[in-house]
């Protein structure tokens, strides 16, 4: 039974099942008691595994098809209706044609089996940031995940009615299909605000409230109503007086975003007083508070981290977040004890075991037990240094805004832009490196613009003009800063010690967001002295080796600004010149 009376929900689902065919339609009304009886549907099939009842409670694990393991970018489609709209870094189709093409996909393509309608809100629903979304999916696994990743069920079906514009919701179709690569599209219509999403089962493609929605569709929003999307991490840190001071952190993937949103300060902090809570761990949307700081909340409810390399070393807090409540897609299963294994996780891979595609496994014969995408989908309420403000309707005031990357050489460990246009290069020119080889040879460089490359959902130069605008809008802007935690020796060894030791960074971007740290000016902007970054209780970083993770090698900086421009080539004249005019000055600066 429909759970709402608004007609635009109820036409468009109307005219998704007529296309679809399903079975039967089931509104998912986000209790207890319907999941209940979802995941006893799930187990029956065995689409997914009960897992301990007393180590892991109310745990499960699930495995996707064997080619449907990862987002796939070379499918994903952003189909704005001028080509020029999505610009140079998306793929593009014409909204018709594509829409024909899918069409065709989806056309009876739920034929035996059951539509499920999920009413979803990013951010809680009662948020005056929240954007509601209806997803159609045939994959319970998806209405599981979506549970855990964002507010579900009769909650937001009543906010959005009560909204001013309760015909305005995110249209999200998926259907598993046949989970045939050859036909898998992820295709965003920013125009329509609508999402099809087909042919995969994996999280990162059927989820549609993440990527697809609270990135890629959201920053078309945001661009349009005066906010951002941004795909950053939040944490608070609270210092001995009790004040907690907040940033927002962007990273590639595979550089600790999750490690350090849950990060466990050294012990002379923790002595100190000092804690550090998690806001969000991969998604920021910030818009311009009345008080004239930005703020920003985390849309998502859950996290859908990496589990292969989570240990209680490593990210302690992500590790207790998974205990209960989680589902586990392509990890290790151990038969033993019904718990589940990753690569990373410690040194005992169990002896009998199924791997992630479900074949008896021998730790041994040196394959891996786990994909190495492998996921954990976990409530972020289960997080232990889960902030008081995580559900906080107006969010919290960002101070400091982060960028960040891997890079051998080049960048130092930290340095701060000189004012928000320079920060905006900064995060234009961001860059990691493939991991160079143990003789330290310096990888192939990828430029990750604000570490939004795939998911930015309109023309990245535009982008670059809407961080720009944004900026002259904010009267108290956070300041703007780059980290680099990969800095390597001759040898290829990290040199910086990472993980909690990131503190120390953290501490001092603090303090010059708040004028109670000192810098000294460079060609790429303010560094800290050595001096300036407290290294009580780390023995084995000298002041000398600091000094040398905070310099800068001009020859290498003037290879790196001729790489820029050539990136740069790819925007043509939608490049702001505020960004060819820094880079000119980092130029100058080099000479
Ligand atoms: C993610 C990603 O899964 O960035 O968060 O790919
Ligand atoms: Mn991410």
């Amino acid at each position: 039974m429909a759970l709402t009376n608004n007609k635009a929900v109820l036409d468009w689902v109307e005219e998704m099942a007529a296309m679809t065919q399903p079975d039967a339609v089931v509104w998912v009304d986000g209790s207890e008691a319907q999941l209940d009886e979802l995941r006893g549907q799930a187990l029956k099939s065995g689409e997914i595994i009960a897992l301990n009842e007393e180590k892991l409670p109310g745990c499960f694990l699930h495995r996707t098809a064997v080619n449907d393991v990862a987002r796939v970018e070379h499918r994903t489609f952003i189909c704005s209706r001028r080509e020029e709209d999505a610009g140079p870094t998306n793929n593009w189709m014409d909204p018709q044609e594509m829409y024909a093409k899918l069409k065709r996909l989806y056309t009876g393509a739920m034929k035996g089996r059951t539509m499920y309608v999920i009413p979803f809100s990013m951010t809680v629903p009662e948020s005056p940031f929240a954007k509601f979304g209806i997803e159609i999916t045939d994959s319970i696994y998806v209405v599981l995940n979506m549970a855990i990743m964002t507010r579900i069920g009769l909650r937001v079906l009543r906010c959005l009615d009560a909204s001013k514009d309760p015909s305005d919701f995110t249209k999200g179709l998926h259907a598993k299909a046949e989970i045939d690569e050859e036909n898998r599209y992820i295709v965003q219509f920013p125009e329509d605000n609508a999402i099809w999403s087909i042919n995969s089962g994996y999280g990162g493609n059927v989820l549609l409230g993440k990527k697809c929605f609270a990135l890629r569709i959201a920053s078309h929003l945001g661009h349009n109503e005066g906010w951002m999307a941004e795909h950053m991490l939040i944490l608070g840190i609270e210092n001995p007086q009790g004040e907690v001071r907040y940033l927002a952190a962007a990273f590639p993937s595979a550089c600790g975003k999750t490690n350090l949103a849950m990060l466990i300060p050294p012990e002379i902090y923790k002595k100190k007083g000092y804690k550090v809570w998690c806001v969000g761990d991969d998604i920021a949307w910030l818009r311009i508070g009345p008080d004239g700081r930005l703020w920003a909340v985390n849309p998502e409810a859950g996290f859908f981290g990496v589990a292969p390399g989570t240990n209680m070393k490593s990210n302690p807090n992500a590790l207790l977040s998974t205990q209960k409540n989680t589902i586990f897609t392509n990890v290790v299963h151990n038969l033993d004890d019904n718990t589940v294994w990753w690569e990373g996780l410690d040194k005992n891979p169990p002896a009998n075991a199924l791997n992630w595609k479900g074949e008896k496994w021998d730790s041994a014969d040196g394959s891996k037990g786990a994909h190495p995408n492998s996921r954990f989908t976990a409530p972020a309420g289960q997080c232990p240094c889960i902030s008081d403000k995580f559900e906080a309707p107006e969010g919290v005031p960002i101070s400091a805004l982060v960028f960040g990357g891997r890079r051998a050489k080049t960048a130092p460990l930290v340095y701060q832009s000189r004012d928000w246009q320079h920060g905006v290069f900064v995060g234009s020119i961001m860059a990691s490196e493939t991991t160079a080889a143990a003789s330290g040879a310096v990888g192939v460089v990828r430029r990750d613009p604000m570490a939004m490359l795939p998911f930015c959902g309109y023309h990245m130069g535009d982008y670059f003009r809407h961080w720009l605008e944004m900026g002259k809008r904010i009267p108290k802007p956070p300041k703007i800063f780059n980290v680099n935690w990969f800095r390597t020796d001759e040898d290829g060894g990290f040199i910086w010690p990472g993980f909690g030791d990131n503190m120390r960074v953290l501490d001092w971007i603090i303090g010059r967001a708040f004028d109670e740290a000192d810098a000294v000016e460079s060609p790429v902007g303010y560094l800290p002295k050595a001096e300036d970054i407290n290294l009580d209780g780390l023995d084995k970083i000298s002041l000398e080796t600091l000094r040398s993770l905070l310099s800068i090698d001009k020859e290498l900086w003037r290879e790196e600004a001729r790489g820029i421009h050539e990136f740069y080539e790819k925007f043509g004249d939608h490049l702001p010149r505020e960004l060819r005019d820094e880079l000119a000055k980092l130029e100058a600066n080099l000479a």
